[in-house]
């Protein structure tokens, strides 16, 4: 625990099986997907966006709302936390902003996308991308402009759904080139897709797989992830949907019944809740400071 996250997280790129990253949209979701003992929060860009303002992943949050949220979530947690920082908010010079902010915040490493602006979630219609060398560009402002070496720079690609894979497969092959430390090739809509991207990039660079909940990329076991070579497994909006079910739950009761009563054995206790979001170390402190 002594290790800076940033190295941890590079060491955790490093050994072999998937390291599982479920995704994180506030400082109390990461804290559950830390107690739940995951090594790595992935702060989720459709999440965050779901959360924050209640909207689509369409590219609505400005940099600076995405960069406070992930400031939010590096305090609430220990474990390395992955951001995405979509287009990273504009060109190659928006990008050296972004990463450094992103920096600053405590991530330890971020992905950004080649879609034009305002992009959309990866599983969603109508997506463009801006050509390869402008993407690459950007890229090596990102790796020039971080200042920690460690600092994991994850380069997407959201071309498959626009010209192909084979594309999106030279895109990833450029971006490596220009710098990216681990690549992620958007949603491929068939196993067969996922084996093409495994093995055409499998040794170029650790390899995310984005095992988006109900998205376009078939769902497969961790353990076939794995035997394909695949570095990190990200899990995005499943705690998203998960607390959403939960709230629909008690709403429809509260609604139904006038009050959450007969909810409330289902939910944890008030006690439970304040120790788990750390009531018990604010009365420690309030023991040695007043
Ligand atoms: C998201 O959760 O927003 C991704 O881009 C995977």
């Amino acid at each position: 625990v002594d290790t800076p996250p940033r190295k941890r997280l590079r060491d955790l790129l490093s050994t072999g099986g998937p390291a599982v990253a479920p995704g994180a949209y506030d400082a109390l979701s990461a804290r559950l997907v830390e107690q739940a003992g995951f090594d790595i929060v992935y702060m989720t860009g459709f999440g965050t966006t779901a959360s924050l303002i209640g909207r689509p992943d369409v590219g609505l949050l400005s940099g600076a709302e995405m960069v406070d949220n992930a400031t939010r979530i590096v305090s609430a947690v220990d474990v390395p936390v992955i951001a995405d920082a979509d287009t990273g908010y504009g060109n190659a010079i928006n990008v050296v902003r972004t990463v450094r902010a992103y920096e600053q915040a405590g991530v330890a490493g971020v992905h950004l996308e080649d879609q034009v602006m305002p992009k959309k979630c990866g599983h969603m219609s109508g997506k463009a991308v801006i050509p390869t060398d402008e993407m690459a560009g950007k890229i090596r402002a990102a790796a020039e402009a971080r200042r920690d070496p460690d600092f994991v720079l994850i380069a997407r690609t959201d071309a498959a759904a626009v010209h192909g894979l084979d594309d999106a497969i030279a895109r990833a092959r450029a971006y490596a080139d220009a710098g990216a430390d681990v690549l992620f090739v958007e949603a491929p809509t068939s196993e067969e897709g996922i084996e093409t991207v495994a093995r055409e990039l499998r040794g170029v660079a650790p390899l995310v797989f984005n095992w988006a909940e109900g998205g376009r990329t078939p769902p497969l076991s961790l353990e076939r992830i794995g035997e394909l070579g695949f570095s990190l497994v990200i899990f995005p909006i499943g705690t998203l949907l998960a607390a959403t079910v939960g709230m629909r739950s008690l709403l429809a009761t509260v609604k139904a019944e006038g009050t959450p009563t007969s909810a409330l054995g289902e939910l944890p206790s008030f006690g439970e809740f304040t120790d788990l979001i750390g009531l018990p170390e604010i009365g420690e402190l309030e023991q040695r400071f007043s």
